[in-house]
């Protein structure tokens, strides 16, 4: 059936996914079963609703819109956009800003997204917010790509080449587009780099002001990816209003744009010259990014460098996905969920401290945590990193990232790691869950042990935890998902989901390990030669564990190496072992 017409529509590869391309498919079957048997932690990701889903797969992905939807649409009502034989009549007679025809109902949909976006940004829904800005004097572009591209779009509207930037340091929570030297934001632009305060864990404000006095940037960059704190963005606006020359502010709210909108962090609209955000993380729409201003002037500078300045053609069922998103966010549900992704990051945060575990900049009041993984005491003496504890983590059913944190220098081997609540929250789980779950963490923390490995001349620690302490973990944690989590039953196939369970023949276990490394693993591991053993040949060895104790012995058998030139070897114990 494969690349016939299709006999419904006559349209050539109608058919379903598992047909067409069972490889794709079955790879996306296992990260579904990834996503429903593990617990989600990293901060900047968060489960796209269905809905969302479905218009990020809808035919608008099949269409060109470059250019801005039709002028008089972007500042009207949800119902006027909504009235097709208006809107339809009124693009007759006057066509709109594309490039291409047949964008009308690109137009209304780029339209509802930006006018959903204004209402749900404006200060003035919060009274707690000082500034009272209405939905009408936001100007917003829904068409970045992703949050790097946003505030590109925002240098290349506002600075020139060789301007100075002020941008949190990458290794205290800044983000790579804030003037990593790694990004073009630091290749192109000076940047100066302010941090967090070792005294407060808050960003040094005193320390902004001062090297915004002796540096005279033409714009400080605020926000930040790993930084649990909210941001005093009135405090930068003085201080960019006080140099010589006014400095713009920019506000990259990427994080906790949920939150803003929840009104629980501050919203800088209004009071920052630009607010970019990404809308995937607390924000929990598709992968995109949005841009806004309250000056016309900057309006029209950024759309013109979104485009044609940085990008080509939106991803026009990206922008229907931004509707659907921030008409989710308009209901008092995503109020109430990001108020418990608060909660529950600080029950966490909480009783990681109780166990003795070192939160990093003292607390959080956001969506995310870090901890301090380096001052877990170590019998070895070399300290746990971040890398370690992750992978380490992420084998327990906990994924999170490693993250540097102030002081650090290696983004590899990082002191911390970063725990984020937006997607477990979304699962069902509650701060009484995180009372468990952090007990779970620190256990497996608690019970890393490091050991120096020598790499490239240089010590490397490296870390391993007893195998009884990982099972333990990893059974509490799929016991709390089954018992707390709300979400798609677990999919077929999970937990055998890699590799086959072993086979038993006559009371003994068959394992296969194969791979690249396989010869030297069972070298390494087991008492016999196996480097000289040749395809077909078996030979019989001990296994000793940790402490030296006698486990048995093994038949290993080597096959014939397969057709990627892996090594496959057969391993037979006695079962129950
Ligand atoms: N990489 C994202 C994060 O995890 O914070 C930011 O772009």
């Amino acid at each position: 059936m494969q690349g016939q017409v299709s006999e419904r529509t006559g349209f050539l590869f109608e058919e379903a996914w598992s047909d067409v391309d069972p490889e794709s498919a079955r790879i996306t079957a296992f990260e579904e079963a990834r996503q429903v048997n593990k617990l989600i932690m990293i901060a900047s990701e968060s489960v796209a609703p269905p809905a969302v889903r479905a218009a990020l797969s809808s035919v608008f992905t099949d269409l060109y819109a470059e250019g801005y939807p039709a002028a008089h649409t972007t500042h009207e009502s949800e119902a006027l956009i909504g009235d097709i034989p208006y809107q339809i009549a009124y693009h007759e007679r006057y066509s709109d800003r594309r490039y291409y025809k047949g964008t009308e109902f690109a137009d209304l949909i780029e339209a509802l997204a930006q006018n959903r976006l204004r209402q749900l940004f404006a200060p003035n829904r919060y009274s707690r917010n000082a500034v009272q800005i209405g939905p009408d004097e936001i100007q917003a572009n829904v068409q970045p790509w992703s949050g790097a591209n946003a505030n590109t779009a925002v240098y290349l509207a506002l600075l020139q080449p060789g301007d100075t930037i002020l941008g949190l340091n990458l290794s205290h929570g800044g983000h790579l587009s804030h003037g990593s030297p790694a990004n073009l934001s630091g290749k192109i632009y000076n940047v100066i780099s302010y941090g967090v305060s070792p005294e407060t864990g808050r960003i040094d404000y005193d320390q902004v002001e001062q090297l915004a006095h002796e540096h005279n940037p033409r714009m400080i960059v605020s926000g930040a990816s790993a930084y649990p704190w909210d941001i005093d963005f009135a405090r930068l606006r003085k201080i960019c209003d006080s140099l010589p020359r006014r400095a713009y502010l920019l506000a990259d709210v990427s994080h906790p744009a949920g939150l803003v909108v929840a009104g629980l962090f501050s919203n800088p609209v209004g009071i920052a010259d630009v607010t970019t955000f990404t809308t995937h993380k607390t924000l929990i729409g598709p992968r995109a990014a949005a841009i806004l201003t309250t000056n016309e002037s900057i309006a029209r500078r950024i759309d013109r460098a979104v485009f044609p300045g940085l990008q080509g053609g939106p991803h026009v069922n990206t922008i229907a996905a931004l509707a659907v998103a921030f008409k989710i966010a308009q209901q008092t549900e995503f109020d109430e969920l990001q108020k418990t992704i608060v909660a529950n990051a600080q029950a966490l945060a909480e009783t990681l401290a109780r166990r003795g575990l070192t939160i990093a900049y003292g607390g959080t009041e956001t969506h995310l945590l870090l901890v301090d993984v380096r001052t877990i005491p170590q019998k070895s003496g070399v300290p746990l990193n971040g890398d370690v504890a992750a992978r380490i983590l992420d084998l327990a059913g906990v994924v999170c990232n490693k993250n540097t944190i102030a002081g650090d220098t290696s983004a590899n081997f990082p002191s911390g790691i970063r725990l984020g609540t937006p997607w477990i929250t979304q699962r069902g789980l509650t701060p009484d869950d995180m009372r468990t779950l952090g007990g779970i963490i620190a256990d497996v923390l608690l019970a890393i042990e490091t050991y120096p490995h020598i790499e490239r001349n240089e010590v490397a620690a490296r870390g391993k935890i007893a195998p009884e302490a990982l099972k333990q973990a990893q059974a509490a944690i799929a016991d709390l998902i089954r018992r707390r989590t709300v979400g798609p039953p677990e999919p077929a196939g999970w937990p055998e989901k890699y590799c086959p369970p072993p086979e038993q023949i006559e009371g003994r276990k068959l394992i296969e390990i194969a791979g690249r490394r396989a010869r030297a693993f069972l070298d390494e591991a087991t008492s016999g030669n196996v480097w000289a053993l040749d395809a077909g040949q078996a030979i019989s060895v001990s296994l000793f564990d940790g402490a030296g104790r006698d486990l048995g012995t093994l038949g290993i058998l080597r096959r014939s190496a397969d057709e990627f030139g892996m090594d496959h070897f057969v391993v037979a114990s006695d079962a129950g072992r």
